[in-house]
């Protein structure tokens, strides 16, 4: 008898666990366009698009290599909607009654399998560096999780840019070399552009037809949708992009959306490039001398460090992880997340162009929306569920530690030692946006005042009990209680007043 093998949409890897694990001379591989998994969150368009044409085209190379595949389309009139209820009709169509499938990147998704009437045997996931039980043995026993340690056992483990038991260069870390304000003039014209062909237009016009009311612009739709197109993208940025990323690797420029980022996390996401490939093609071009150990080193360790960290951080906190709160934030997400009406350049700019690209970088999500969010004490899970759902590379094991987590604080302290806040001179000093703001950076309480100027010191404030005693803040509040009282009441006073013109409703 034949069984069925689950491939999910983020699974589309020709390694993939449970595909090794079956037999193409009789199983059956089962892939599904559902809205159960299109709509837990409502899915930028671009990415539900990306998603659904990937899938098709890697259904038809997997059919190509002789597998038989049922694959359910989102519109076919049996469609049950769920991945378990295809799996239960896939099953009584075939005559399968069990299911192999590789472990799912969200506790939901788990869960339901888990629940799912057919025996489902699970595999790891092992299109990581580290597996669950090697991050639970390196957790274990600790009293605080740091991702720099962590990721100098992932260099150990991996031997990139290793010169025996020694870091290449004699340093684990170049990142003091890594944090230069925007420059003028960028040289690289941003990502790989890909044609339309047949499967793309046609799934972009089912997307356009069923999620119109969804945030985002689906057109024009530039992502490669299989694996020669994600390579190709590599390929790009490494020649004409990695030398230069880690010089800018913080900034941010108003009119240039991508600087010298890569643009591949929704192709390593998603499965169609792997941590290994990706990070061989970094090594190999400081061997060549085409890049600098700064930019390759601070490039791979996004990869085997942050990256991995953050889904052993999901797994090890377990599924309330999403639900946490240490900061007791309740206010609602501002309504200029999803239309970007708001006179901050920098946060209108971030939001305009997640709806444009499904893609921020990482200092405009972690020091703009993110960090906005944080000062202006947004509830986390709001804010975990914007970005689980604006993202083309956002699935919960990698979204949710970095929300809620390093991003909002959530979680007290797991991913990070502090809360990364900051005033309005970060964004200024890394970015020439507060040259096109109605708000005056220099200015630091009344109406023409940066907001991120005041909401910081509010913030800290409110918060004085918690971060007061915490020596890498010490600096921050020694400096507020330097102030003149009136000075602080000022700030204070602005941050309020802000506060209540956002709870109105009033555009801020
Ligand atoms: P580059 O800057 O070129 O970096 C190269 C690669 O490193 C990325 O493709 C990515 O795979 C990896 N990487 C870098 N930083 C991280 C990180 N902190 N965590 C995990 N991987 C990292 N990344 C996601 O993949 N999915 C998400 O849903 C996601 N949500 C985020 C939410 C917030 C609040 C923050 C602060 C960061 C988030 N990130 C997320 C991390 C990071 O912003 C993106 O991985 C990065 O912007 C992707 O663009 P890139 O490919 O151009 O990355
Ligand atoms: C994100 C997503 C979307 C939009 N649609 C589908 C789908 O129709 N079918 C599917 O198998 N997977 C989809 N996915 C990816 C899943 O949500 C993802 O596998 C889980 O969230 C686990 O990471
Ligand atoms: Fe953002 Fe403040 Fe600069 Fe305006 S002045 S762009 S709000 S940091």
């Amino acid at each position: 008898v034949s069984r069925l093998v689950l491939v999910l949409g983020d699974q589309l890897t020709e390694s993939l666990s449970a595909l090794r694990e079956a037999d193409r001379d009789r199983d059956i591989v089962v892939m599904a366009e559902v809205m159960g998994e299109a709509a837990y969150v409502p899915h930028h368009p671009k990415k539900i698009a990306f998603l659904f044409a990937a899938m098709r085209k890697f259904a038809a190379r997997l059919e190509s290599q002789g597998w038989s595949v049922r694959y359910t389309r989102l519109d076919d009139p049996d469609n049950t909607q769920t991945i378990p209820g295809e799996l239960i009709r896939r099953a009584s169509e075939t005559g399968a009654h069990e299911v192999l499938a590789t472990e799912p990147g969200e506790f939901r998704l788990i869960a339901a399998l888990e629940e799912c009437p057919l025996p489902v045997h699970i595999f790891p996931d092992d299109r990581f560096v580290c597996s669950h039980a090697e991050f639970e043995a390196w957790a274990v026993g600790r009293k605080e999780l740091r991702m720099e340690w962590f990721y100098r056992d992932m260099r150990r483990k991996t031997g990139l840019l290793m010169e025996g038991d020694k870091p290449a260069g004699g340093k684990w870390n170049y990142d003091h070399d890594n944090r230069k304000p925007a420059p003028g003039q960028i040289t690289f014209d941003g990502p790989l552009h890909f044609q339309l062909d047949a499967v793309v237009i046609e799934v972009l016009d089912l997307v356009e037809a069923r999620f119109a009311g969804n945030f985002g612009t689906l057109r024009p739709f530039w992502f490669a949708t299989d694996r020669d197109g994600a390579r190709a993208a590599l390929d790009h940025f490494i020649i004409h992009a990695l030398p230069r990323f880690g010089d800018f690797q913080d900034a941010m420029l108003d009119g240039n959306r991508f600087l010298y980022h890569a643009v591949i996390s929704m192709y390593l996401n998603a499965g169609l490039l792997g941590w290994q490939e990706v990070c061989e093609a970094a090594e190999q071009a400081w061997k060549a001398d085409k890049a600098p150990l700064n930019a390759v080193e601070g490039f791979i360790r996004q990869i085997i460090g942050w990256r991995e960290y953050m889904r052993g951080v999901y797994f090890h906190e377990g599924p309330d992880y999403t639900r946490r709160n240490a900061l007791g934030h309740d206010r609602a997400l501002p309504e200029f997340y999803w239309t970007a009406q708001t006179d901050m350049r920098c946060v209108g700019r971030a939001v305009e162009q997640t709806r444009d690209e499904a893609y921020a970088h990482h200092i405009q999500r972690l020091m703009v929306t993110g960090n906005f969010a944080l000062l202006a004490g947004i509830d986390p899970h709001q804010v975990h569920e914007w970005y689980l759902a604006v993202y083309a590379d956002a699935y919960e094991w990698v979204e949710a530690p970095n929300v809620i987590g390093m991003s909002q604080f959530a979680d007290g302290g797991v991913v990070g030692s502090k809360p990364y806040v900051s005033g309005g001179n970060y964004i200024h000093k890394m970015s020439d946006y507060c040259k096109h703001c109605r708000y005056k950076i220099g200015e630091k309480s009344g109406d023409k005042a940066c907001p991120f100027n005041y909401l910081y010191w509010a913030f800290l404030h409110r918060h004085r009990d918690r971060f007061g005693k915490n020596p890498r803040m010490a600096q921050m509040y020694r400096t507020w209680m330097n102030l003149p009282t009136e000075r602080r009441q000022a700030t204070l006073d602005s941050a309020e007043a802000f506060l209540s013109k956002l709870d109105r409703g009033a555009r801020v």
